[in-house]
């Protein structure tokens, strides 16, 4: 069974020789599906470079596209790899209201599901919610939440850390304050944080998480390209992604950055979430 962009595929393509009319209907189509502009153009002419003149039904358009945006997708699907560092810190970073505390929820869940000794840090100090909402998560998981009052979020991911650390925690997340990548203060604010871990250890944090909304589109590109101007990131989790949009921002941010996808989620339970899988996504993306 064709989802609705195989079967606009199959009207389109119909076993005739491509020429140029075909090839337009093929853009509008692609457009539509959530895929940034750059990428349907290279789409484009990729398909007009193989099958240009020569007869073509809706399969071979298919195969090609499938793998032409594998070959862009595949290098980013990578685990999240817990190192046997003491503990393994994790900080998410991102605008607000991504989903940031909620994916820390879920990833508590189930790091402890997987015999893990976690503790996760209230950093985002600046929402007097946030730290109240980030103890349901811990709670549900049965986690260890490290939280302080009006203390300045690098002083507690100081403490934290160190106190994670001599509890023999095996991973340590750390949840910051959403943040506009504009707004310089808080940005100053997030790489002291940054900077506060790794005085502690070497490697810490060992992981650098851009949580992003799977509805964000351009915008989420934007995001992307302003984080990493002032911070290493070194994964990306994927939110919202039950939708109607089919978040085919990804595409360009895995060919200009390559950067690992480890998680994508899709619901609000504790149990929504699950590894970055390229086939999935581009099945999805392109109803197939
Ligand atoms: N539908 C859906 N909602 C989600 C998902 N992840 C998070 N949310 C919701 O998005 C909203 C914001 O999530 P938070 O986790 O608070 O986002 P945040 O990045 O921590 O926000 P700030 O701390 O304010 O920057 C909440 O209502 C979440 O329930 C998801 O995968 N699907
Ligand atoms: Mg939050």
């Amino acid at each position: 069974m064709f989802g609705k962009f195989g079967q606009k595929l199959s009207n389109i393509f119909t076993g005739k020789k491509l020429d140029n009319n075909t090839l337009e209907e093929l853009e509008e189509l692609l457009i539509t599906s959530d895929i940034s502009y750059d990428i349907v153009c290279d789409l484009i002419e990729k398909i007009k470079s193989q099958r240009f003149n020569k007869e073509t039904n809706e399969k071979d358009v298919k195969n090609i596209l499938k793998d032409e945006l594998y070959k862009i997708l595949s290098p980013c699907e990578k685990k999240l790899e817990i190192k046997d560092t003491k503990p393994f810190s994790i900080i998410m970073i991102g605008v607000n209201g991504s989903g940031k505390t909620t994916t820390i929820g879920k990833l508590a869940y189930k790091f402890a599901s997987m015999g893990k000794q976690v503790s996760v840090i209230a950093c985002d100090t600046f929402r007097i919610s946030a730290t109240e909402q980030l103890k349901e998560w811990t709670e549900k998981s049965n986690t260890n939440l490290i939280s302080k009052d009006k203390s300045d979020p690098s002083g507690l991911a100081y403490d934290g850390y160190n106190q994670s650390k001599s509890r023999n925690d095996d991973i340590v997340m750390i949840d910051t304050a959403g943040r506009l990548s504009n707004n310089e203060s808080l940005m100053a604010e997030l790489k002291k944080i940054i900077k506060t871990i790794n005085k502690i250890s070497d490697t810490a944090p060992d992981e650098t998480i851009l949580v992003l909304d799977g509805n964000g589109g351009q915008n989420s590109i934007m995001q992307m390209e302003k984080f990493s101007k002032d911070i290493k990131i070194t994964g990306i989790i994927l939110t919202k992604t039950e939708g109607s949009s089919k978040s085919g921002f990804i595409i360009s941010l895995a060919k200009k950055y390559n950067t690992p996808i480890y998680f994508i989620t899709d619901g609000e339970k504790i149990s929504d979430i699950r590894e970055f899988n390229a086939n999935n996504f581009i099945n999805n993306l392109l109803e197939l």
